[in-house]
């Protein structure tokens, strides 16, 4: 199989795509990664360390001319409308995620492009789904329409995979915990906007009760894992478009606790909103096993490394004047 050259990341200007990016260029070269927005300008860093486009995922001219003018080998999908967005706007939701993906599959298909990676999520789960340690195998039947989006992703992944004879990645990301560009729409943003406010106001109140549990992942082990699936050779994979990554779970008043150990006059009183709901259909934790046989996924912070980088980061950004209100 063709190896992975030229990379086009749709998406990119978002919380997990615009890390990815810097950390592709690095490794592919800054001119060998293209970055592709929609509508939300760029950071000066994304804008002027390589390539940048504009191209929206649900335009397959548009993905399809970016492909063959930029020598696109490889497409990394990050454009998503997250959980909490995808209830208020589900049409939205399903058009982006799904058409969008069988967008970029299609594109792969026509091109015969090495690689694509499609993110999933733990929305995939659903109430129905063992909510300890869950399994990669399982009951999967979301209630949201986020989590149905990403149910069909993965199988349009698999099927593209045995199909064509597509290499369609995937990993069902759990929430990601970043100090450099804020999270939009999603049910675990919680655990990021604690931190900005506990920096920002020493004050936050969260949309989730205080024993809400969820898996959690700090960025760097988010940008790790993707890049070591991208790079596990296709004949180790059994699993293509679905796997399971755990890192670290807690609930939000051991995160509040966690952070009070470094800010003890922080306060949080606890709100939740329409999307207690969400979190309570998601699994506590994961098994992982599939990920760390078939790729060797493991993973590097638990809650106490993750909380002592992201305070460092954000003050220094905060000393910087870069931070701005986080308001959920
Ligand atoms: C969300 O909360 O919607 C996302 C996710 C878990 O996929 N962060």
């Amino acid at each position: 199989m063709a190896g992975i050259n030229r990379i086009l990341v749709v998406g990119a200007v978002g919380q997990i795509g615009s890390e990815l990016t810097m950390a592709l260029r690095e490794k592919y070269g800054s001119d060998n990664v293209v970055a592709a927005g929609r509508k939300t300008q760029p950071s000066p860093t994304l804008r002027d360390s390589g390539p940048f486009v504009w191209c929206d995922v649900t335009d397959r001219k548009r993905l399809d001319a970016t492909v063959e003018q930029h020598k696109i080998d490889t497409i990394i999908n990050m454009a998503a409308i997250l959980s909490a967005t995808g209830e208020k706007n589900p049409q939205r939701c399903w058009d982006v995620n799904v058409a969008g993906l069988i967008n970029t599959l299609e594109v792969a298909r026509e091109h015969n492009l090495t690689q694509v990676l499609c993110p999933s999520s733990i929305a995939v789960f659903g109430p129905e789904t063992p909510k300890e340690n869950t399994p990669q195998e399982t009951v999967l039947r979301p209630t949201t329409m986020y989590g149905v989006t990403k149910v069909t992703g993965e199988l349009l992944c698999d099927y593209y995979v045995r199909r064509f004879g597509v290499d369609a990645r995937g990993l069902r990301y759990p929430g990601i915990i970043s100090a450099e560009t804020l999270p939009g729409g999603g049910t675990t943003d919680y655990a990021v906007e604690i931190f900005y406010k506990a920096i920002e106001e020493g004050r936050y109140t969260c949309f989730v009760r205080e024993d809400t549990s969820l898996p959690m992942m700090y960025m760097p082990d988010c940008i790790k894992a993707t890049m070591d699936l991208m790079a596990a050779p296709f004949e180790s994979l059994k699993h293509h478009g679905d796997f399971n990554i755990g890192a670290m779970s807690f609930t939000a008043a051991e995160l509040a606790a966690e952070i009070k150990k470094h800010i003890p006059d922080f306060e949080v009183t606890y709100e939740p909103d329409f999307r207690q709901e969400i979190a309570d259909s998601w699994p506590s934790s994961i098994d992982d096993s599939a990920a760390r046989e078939e790729w060797g996924w493991e993973p590097a912070y638990d809650l106490a490394r993750m909380t002592e980088d992201m305070l460092e980061k954000l003050r220094a950004r905060h000393q910087r004047g870069e931070l701005y209100g986080s308001g959920s």
